[in-house]
Parts: C-alpha cells; structure tokens; sequence
C-alpha cells in the first residue's frame, strides 16, 4: 500500500468527521480528500509528474497539509524547506533538489517559479475533485528532508512512502492512538518530527487535530484548556517551557492528556521529573532521525525511564558497534546503527554520501549508545560535533564556513554549549584578520543563516587550539558557563 491507501482509511472512511482545527475553521476528512484532489489536478495540470519535486516554503497551514496530501496522490516528491532558512539556504536547496517550482507566500528570489499558495487554492477551486490515477509502488520516493550537512551544506534524506507508512503504523500501535484522540500539533511540518509523526499519525489513527501555526509559549495554556487534546508530541524546550504553567492549569491538562511524548533532542532527566510533578504524567521519550524516523521509543504500558530512550520500535533492528566495525560488549558504549522498513534509501543525488552512510545495510547515526541489560538504550553522546537547539539540528561547519568568508575572519570555530531551555546553543570562536565587532558579524549572520544557527556569542582568541595534525580540538576551547 502507497500513503494515499493508508490515508484513506480516515479521507474515505471517516468521510463526515471532523478532522482538522486551524485558525478556527474546522474541516472534515472528506473536504480534506476533495481540497487535495482538486490540487492534485491542478499540479498535474501545471506539469508536475510522479517524480518531480515540489519544494514548500511555508509556516504551517491548511495549504501545506493539502500540499502534502496533493504530492502524495500524484507521486509528486514534497520537498519542504525550513520557514527559518534565509535566501543562502533555501538557494541551496532549490539548486539541489531541482523542483518545478516552490510555493511561498514570502518575496524569494528563487531561481526556480514560485508559486503562492493562496493563488493555487484559489484556481484549484474550478478543478475536478476526482483523484487522480496514479499508480504507485510503496518504494515511491514521497519527500525529501533536509538534513543540516557535515560538509557544510544540507543532503536531501530521501524517504519513501514505505519508510512514512512503517513509522506511522508503528507510532499508531505503539502509543496506541486511536480515531478518538484529540491531538494538538504545534511543531513545524516542515521536519520529520511535525510531518512524519504528527500529520501521518493523525491520518492514519482518523482522529482530530488541532494544528498551530507555531507553538507559542505566551499563549499555549490557554490553547491547552481550550482545545483539551488527549495527545501532545513535543521538543524539550517546549517541554521546559509548558513548567512554566501555573499550578492549577497544568494539574487541570494532566487530567484530560493521555500522552506526552518528546524527541528530537535529548529530555534533561530533570525536565521529565519536575514535569512528572507538576503534571501528573511521565513524559515519553523517542528516539529519531530525519533518515531514518522513529526507531527507539519508551513502552507506553511499561516502564518509560528517565535519561533512556527506550526499545527498538517493532521492524528495527540495533547494532552497537566500535570504531573497528566490531559488536561491543553488553554494557560497553558503541556507535547505534540502524535497519529497519523506516531507513531511508539514501541521499538526494549523494551516492558517495549514501555509500558511507551504511555499514552492511545498517544506518550508521553518529549517536553513541549504551544497551542496558534489559534491553533500554541509552544514548551518551555523539560521534560528530552536531548540535540541537530547540530541536532543530546545527553543525558546526557550516557557521564556520560562512565566518570564514567575512574578510575580518581568519579562522572560526563553533560549539555547541549548554543551554537550560534550548538544550544547547552555538558559539562562535573566531582568530580575527581585522578588527570587527562582534555585533557586526552576528548581523551578518542574521541576515544570511536561519535564526537559530546565529552564534550566540562571537569570542575572538589569537589562535585555535590545534594538535600536531593541526586539527582544530575544539574540547580546549575556553568553556562557556551555561545559561
Ligand atoms: C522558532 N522560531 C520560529 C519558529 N520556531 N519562527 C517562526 N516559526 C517557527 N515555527 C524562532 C523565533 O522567531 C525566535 O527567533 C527563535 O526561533 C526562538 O523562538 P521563541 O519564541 O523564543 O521560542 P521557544 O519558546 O524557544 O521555542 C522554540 C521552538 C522551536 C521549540 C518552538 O525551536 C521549534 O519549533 N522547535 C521544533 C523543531 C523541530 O520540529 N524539530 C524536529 C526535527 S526532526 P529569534 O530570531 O528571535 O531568535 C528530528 C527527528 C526526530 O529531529 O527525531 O524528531
């Protein structure tokens, strides 16, 4: 079965039920089904096959789920860039993937057509609401997430409607999510987490949600009590932000939630106990990866245990390996790899990338891992300097490059330091060529690298420390007290 088959247990079967909530407009699984197909056959008629690519530059919205479900049933591949990219990233992106065209509503200069959504909607409204008849195989290529690169710049994870479908029949069974769940989704749609968890999930469970533009501290509360979701998929700092709820509200949302799960990033052990405390309910953890969606997660019945991320999902088989390519003793630290109907096939047009990316058909995830005796992981630590803030992925290289590129900068290294309510936040270490101030290039970077990738801090040294290789040992830069 394709995603459109899966889907159409709820777009078909639950044909009159109300599936969606977005800026207080409500919509049912059936105008869902006819708003996509009448898409679908505008995009036809706009010359996207099965195969293409369409890239998606939008905030969340109804367009962006009809989009979505629009590429789906025509086999088109959907390509959605971070709202938080600038021009230099999404440029990139545009070049690599080669899509017929991008739909933003925002002023880009792409060298590609692009196409506003609300035009779209509007002359997609005079099309037929049939579906159009494609047939496509489970290994259909069905979108293609951006990863932040080691070389600097992002690999396009090529995922199939397999890989979606195995994540989302797992995630249903496994967290046991049912057509009577109400689930509050507030994560963007542009990464797996938002769009192969949360839209997948919702599609195939049949149940209703109510999906936010964007999770808004100031007034999550009161979205909360209003809504009273049954269901919640969140990052830590979201998580670090909802112990901010006074007393009484989070008591009342303990009551009507049945599950908090968490992901993306690692859940502080003490950010799950003071949660436990205030609401009433362990958070769950997860374990994912834009190549490879869910593959570990806490029993829901069993225990779910703080600092672990869990078992195996159901089809995904573990190796902990050490450098050498060798299983390492039970209770030793290894490399996780990877195998399961979930892993990606590989890298959008990156066969040397993809090649080295596996080891005997496993996934190698640059995560170090422990298994416990019973069978939990437990992660401790990274092979690659990536960092996470706020749950969206950094590496250090591509900041490095960019401030390399400014005159003033002879040499810059980054990291990635603590932080209480990002997890961890990027700081720049740059051997300066001409006085600047540090001001000046954190506007630079402001202006060309998405928000969250802007150092933090610029600390200028007279030189990086570096071993006899001359290889940067980022681990004596000066530490930064966290925050
Ligand atoms: C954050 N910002 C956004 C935004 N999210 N802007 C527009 N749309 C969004 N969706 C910007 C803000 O403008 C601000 O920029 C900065 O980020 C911090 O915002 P904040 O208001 O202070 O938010 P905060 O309370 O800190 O919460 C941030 C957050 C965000 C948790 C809402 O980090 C977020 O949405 N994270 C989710 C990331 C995610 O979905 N990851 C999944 C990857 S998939 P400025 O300029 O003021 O600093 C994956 C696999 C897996 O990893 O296993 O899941």
């Amino acid at each position: 079965m394709n995603l459109s088959d899966l889907f159409d247990l709820s777009l078909r079967g639950r044909r009159d039920v109300i599936a969606l909530e977005f800026r207080g407009q409500t919509y049912t699984f059936g105008e869902i089904d006819a708003s996509s197909n009448r898409l679908s056959q505008l995009l036809a008629r706009r010359g996207l096959k099965p195969g293409d690519r369409l890239c998606i530059y939008l905030a969340n919205c109804i367009e962006m789920i009809d989009l979505y479900l629009a590429c789906v049933k025509l086999g088109v591949i959907f390509v959605p860039i971070n709202i938080l990219y600038r021009d230099r990233e999404i440029t990139h992106i545009l070049n690599d993937a080669e899509p017929l065209a991008v739909v933003s509503d925002a002023s880009l200069v792409p060298a590609v057509p692009a196409w506003h959504p609300a035009e779209l909607s509007a002359e997609a409204q005079a099309m037929s609401d049939e579906r159009p008849r494609v047939f496509l195989d489970g290994d259909a290529p069905a979108g293609i997430i951006y990863t932040s690169g080691t070389t600097g710049t992002s690999k396009g994870a090529v995922l199939t409607h397999n890989n979606f479908a195995a994540n989302a029949v797992n995630l249903v069974a496994c967290w046991q999510i049912t057509s009577a769940d109400r689930f509050l989704l507030a994560l963007p749609l542009f990464h797996v987490h938002g769009l192969g968890n949360g839209v997948h999930c919702w599609l195939l469970s049949g149940c209703r949600m109510r999906l936010l533009e964007r999770f808004e501290r100031q007034n999550a509360a009161e979205t909360f009590l209003d809504f009273r979701p049954t269901l919640f998929f969140g990052v830590p700092t979201i998580y670090v932000r909802l112990l901010d709820f006074p007393e009484e509200q989070a008591r009342e949302i303990g009551r009507f939630v049945r599950l908090f799960v968490s992901g993306s990033a690692p859940l502080p052990a003490q950010v799950l106990e003071e949660f436990r405390a205030k609401f009433g309910h362990t958070i769950l953890e997860r374990y994912g990866m834009s190549e490879t969606l869910m593959n570990i997660s806490n029993p829901y019945t069993a225990e779910r245990r703080p600092g672990s991320v869990g078992l195996p999902l159901p089809g995904v088989s573990v190796r902990l390996l050490n450098e050498a390519g060798d299983a390492v003793a039970p209770g030793e630290t290894g490399e996780l790899y990877l195998k399961g109907p979930n892993v990606f096939g590989g890298y959008w047009r990156r066969p040397e990338a993809t090649q080295a990316s596996f080891r005997d058909g496993y996934f190698k995830t640059g995560d170090l891992a422990v298994r416990e005796p019973d069978g939990y992981y437990t992660l401790c630590g990274r092979r690659s300097d990536l960092i996470i803030s706020g749950g969206f992925n950094i590496y250090p290289r591509e900041i490095e490059e960019f401030l390399q590129e400014q005159d003033e900068v002879a040499e810059a290294a980054v990291i990635g330091v603590p932080d209480r309510v990002r997890g961890e936040a990027p700081v720049a270490y740059v051997v300066l060529a001409r006085a600047i101030e540090p001001e000046s290039l954190e506007e630079r970077c402001r202006a060309k690298l998405a928000s969250f990738k802007v150092p933090r801090e610029f600390i200028a040294v007279e030189q990086l420390p570096r071993n006899a290789m001359g290889k940067i040992q980022k681990h004596l830069l000066p530490q930064k007290a966290a925050r």
